[in-house]
């Protein structure tokens, strides 16, 4: 059965139009009886009028809920039923409503409200899971308290807040903290703890679990140390303490997103929380980190002080990413997030931004909130932040902040309290800065600069183009961190930070003695596109010298994306000015290795693909995959010499640690592993397989085997090795259709859809596939379309099943318009198809509408 709305007529939610609930929640009881097929949940709610609201319609949220019986202060009534709730006619002043439903955790595949992972029970409420549990005003700005009953035969049964009573087949919960019905949850099955304890800032006491499958037991312990970490972070940097008893983590294997931050209860896909060294890469433990850092800040951002509406949803996340990278910066090295952030933002949120799917950070209007948990309200809503900070002074904002904390806690806040904290506590003016909340687009920011008599001009212009609905752009507050290095590589300016609001804006730099060589947008100091027509030289010096490590980064970037832009359009060789500078880079052990590891990374071919859409050239994917591998091939060629003792002396000796020092060595280990393997018959690589004692390694070795169509035996002992851990077969999965050669990669990735472990239900095996050949670009847009009409077909089997997770994969059709007229047609054939769908789910109708439109 489809598990949403019918989509004729989809309803459209505004901003414009919020009104507060007619009533306030004192209390809330809830009781569940569990049954995997027909839990009962009781409920007992405490209303009353709410002075502040407009008019006092009862309305409660309700869906796919059996109404077993309902009563007011006592006495039975029978409520008018929709499809989307009920109401109900209620006395003029404080009642108690009760209800008993009848729900089916068992049946439950979309995974929203209370379903069933593996035997065991779980929830997941945001955005609007709560309703799928029983009735109840289901929006972020009613708050209560809760308590809760968990009836039944599981080992352990957890809910939100301090454990009360337990005894057998029951155990009780009570949270004093007033939350919104998102952040409830509640897990029980056959769980096994990884306990610890945390001493607060004031002394209170804090008990700590991570709660997994037996057997998973021996993977918890980095989470745990990374949980500490967090909460020790966040009281010396912001101030904030933990205010529970107990924070309880649990790993689950269906989980739609990352992780959830119930207050007390944090709920955690498993491939965010468990690690191991044989298990999981190097990357992984570093997401690992950030993802449960991020949970446990939102205790703050997010739970404490909460969204008013969804449209408010950047308040919590935007914030809380931003948080969350601090964090990391400070766990590891600033310099290499920061490249990782412009990276990710580039991929994802860039072609969101310019693409049918464009939307302000703080959205006005939508059909299913669900869509739009999105780069855009996430991570450029965490730029938006950083903006903030960069333009009023680290110590402003601290300041703001804990005015913020003061002012705002235990309330559901908007995007205008957030910007008046910072007004009232600087003086500023912020109106111009809420743009960036209102308007979506990327801005392009073009430079020009003149020398005269020792004064050095640069002058900005900053367009931002339409986005649907929106035609016309005012110009922004856009903080241009800028440096200026004489012709010997010192630096004559250090880091100043200009700040642009008009759409033309002049700076001045003053008594220079020659003319500077500009470094521009230091730290990628706002999520714009910067254009400057500049010279491979200029970019080669900026790469040797720049003391701004992003900048010197970039100027590797910019080099790169020229000579492929080059190789593509002209025919040319890949760029020698740029070879050679890669290859002293390589070599240069005074630098950082996670530094040449990053930029030893090419830039991805869907990256190559936008900036030739940018420039008015129809990307051709075959061609842009050619250059990609001619250049790695010439790289490789150039270097081998010292490919060899390089790969050598890059291996990181002794026992695996997951620091950021160990974890940089192995990536660029694994970068020129990549280099090696195109010119000595994947000899290493075979080697690093059979002696791999982690997964970094193994994985890597792997990667290189298989991308050189050499690794049939050894994909096949993984397989072996690994069949029986779901988080390490999904990167077999994954690294199949990712290492596939274009024209292979649609039939590899169909051919594993069949696979006997593969199953569409769980979305970390689903996305491993469908995932993997999205941004296998070549392969996913083979010119015969056969990539999307898989993908098609697979959304399409899955909607049913799981409107959200369908929903975000449809992204991957995002920037059809892109492409040549055939792949268009191609495209858009798929996209109707998915479209015609009978009954689709409105997630899925929303998203391929926009997509079309
Ligand atoms: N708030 C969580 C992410 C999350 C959002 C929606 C979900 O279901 C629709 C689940 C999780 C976070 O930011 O980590
Ligand atoms: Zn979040």
């Amino acid at each position: 059965m489809n598990d949403a709305a019918p989509s004729t007529q989809p309803e459209t939610f505004y901003l414009k139009d919020y009104a507060p609930f007619g009533f306030v929640v004192e209390s809330v009881e809830l009781t569940f009886r569990l049954a995997p097929e027909t839990t009962r949940v009781l409920s007992k709610i405490r209303f009353a009028p709410n002075p502040d609201a407009p008019d006092r319609h009862f309305f409660l949220h309700g869906e796919k809920l059996k109404l077993i019986s309902s009563r007011i202060n006592g006495e039975a009534v029978t409520p008018v039923l929709t499809d989307t709730g009920l109401t109900c006619d209620v006395p003029d002043q404080p009642f108690t409503w009760e209800a008993e439903v009848e729900i089916n955790p068992q049946a439950n595949t979309a995974l929203e409200g209370l379903y069933m992972s593996n035997g065991m029970y779980c929830t997941q409420c945001e955005a609007e899971g709560f309703r799928k549990i029983t009735y109840y005003p289901d929006r972020p700005d009613v708050m209560s308290t809760f308590s809760v009953r968990i009836e039944g035969e599981e080992k352990v049964m957890l809910s939100n807040g301090n454990p009360g009573d337990r005894g057998a087949g029951y155990s009780e919960w009570h949270d004093p903290w007033p939350k919104p019905a998102y952040l409830f949850a509640l897990v029980a099955g056959d769980l096994v703890n990884h306990p610890d304890r945390f001493s607060t800032g004031s002394g209170k006491d804090v008990e700590l679990n991570i709660w997994v499958r037996p057997g998973d037991e021996d993977k918890c312990a980095f989470g745990m140390e990374a949980l500490k970490k967090s909460m020790t972070w966040d009281e010396e940097v912001y101030g904030r303490e933990y205010d529970l008893d107990v924070f309880n983590i649990v790993a689950v294997d269906d989980f739609n997103m990352g992780a959830m931050e119930n207050k007390g209860l944090n709920i955690f896909n498993s491939s965010c929380v468990l690690a191991s060294p044989e298990t999981s890469t190097d990357a992984n433990f570093e997401r690992i980190e950030a993802i449960i850092a991020h949970e446990y800040f939102h205790n703050w951002t997010g739970n404490r002080i909460t969204c008013r509406d969804w449209f408010q949803l950047c308040l919590k996340e935007g914030l809380t990413v931003y948080r969350d990278a601090q964090f990391t910066a400070d766990m590891r090295s600033a310099p290499v997030k920061r490249i990782e952030d412009a990276i990710d933002l580039r991929a994802r949120q860039f072609p969101e931004d310019n693409g049918p799917l464009a939307h302000p950070v703080r959205p006005e209007a939508f059909q299913e909130i669900n869509n739009f948990y999105t780069a855009t309200v996430y991570e450029k809503g965490a730029e938006v932040i950083g903006m903030l900070k960069r333009l009023v002074g680290d110590e402003a904002y601290y300041t703001a902040l804990d005015l913020y904390f003061e002012r705002h806690d235990g309330q559901a806040c908007t995007i205008e309290d957030w910007i008046k904290v910072f007004e009232d506590s600087t003086g500023r003016d912020l109106a111009q800065f809420k743009n960036w909340y209102s308007q979506a687009g990327t801005p392009r920011v073009s430079v020009q600069d003149s020398y005269e008599g020792g004064t050095y001009t640069l002058t900005f212009r900053q367009t931002t183009p339409p986005t649907p609905g929106q035609d016309h752009k005012d110009p922004k507050v856009i903080p241009i961190a800028v440096g200026l290095l004489n012709p010997n590589g010192d630096e004559v300016v250090p880091t100043t930070v200009l700040e642009m609001t008009k759409a033309e804006q002049s700076f001045r730099f003053e008594g220079l003695s020659a003319r500077p060589i500009p470094s521009i947008l230091r730290d990628f100091s706002a999520p714009v596109i910067l254009t400057r027509e500049t010279s491979a030289e200029e970019r080669a010096f900026l790469l040797a010298h720049d003391t701004d490590p992003f900048n010197r980064w970039e100027a590797g970037r910019e080099l790169a994306k020229a000579s492929r832009i080059a190789m593509v359009t002209e025919g040319a060789s890949p760029d020698a000015q740029y070879l050679d500078a890669l290859q002293s880079l390589v070599r240069d052990d005074a630098l950082d290795p996670a530094f040449r590891a990053l930029v030893l990374s090419p830039p991805s071919e869907s990256e190559i693909a936008q900036a030739l859409a940018d420039q008015g050239v129809t990307p051709d994917p075959d061609a842009i995959h050619d250059a990609a591998e001619t250049f790695a091939q010439t790289l490789a060629q150039n270097l081998s010499d010292s490919l060899p003792r390089l790969f050598a002396a890059t291996k990181v000796e002794g026992p695996y640690k997951p620091d950021a020092r160990d974890a940089g060595l192995r990536a660029l280990n694994g970068r020129i592993l990549a280099l090696l393997t195109r010119i000595d018959g994947a000899e290493a690589a075979a080697k690093q397989f059979e002696t791999a004692d982690n997964m970094t390694v193994q994985n890597t070795a792997l990667a290189c085997l298989l991308k050189a169509e050499k690794g049939e035996a050894q994909s096949q002992a993984f397989y072996e090795q690994w069949q029986d851990d779901r988080l390490v077969m999904d990167k077999w999965f994954a690294l199949q259709v990712a290492t596939a050669r274009p024209e292979r990669a649609p039939g590899v990735a169909e051919a594993l859809t069949r696979h006997p472990l593969f199953t569409i239900k769980n979305p970390n095996r689903f996305r491993a596939v469908m995932g993997a050949l999205s941004m296998n670009h070549a392969g996913f847009h083979q010119a015969d379309g056969s990539g999307y009409r898989l993908l098609a077909d697979q959304l399409i089997a899955l909607d049913p099943l799981n409107p959200q997770t369908t929903a975000r994969m449809c992204t991957a059709l995002q920037t059809w318009k892109r492409y040549d007229a055939d792949r268009q047609e191609k495209i858009l054939t798929e996209l109707k198809r998915i479209k015609a769908v009978d009954g689709l789910s409105r997630d899925t109708n929303e998203m391929v509408s926009r997509i079309l439109d």
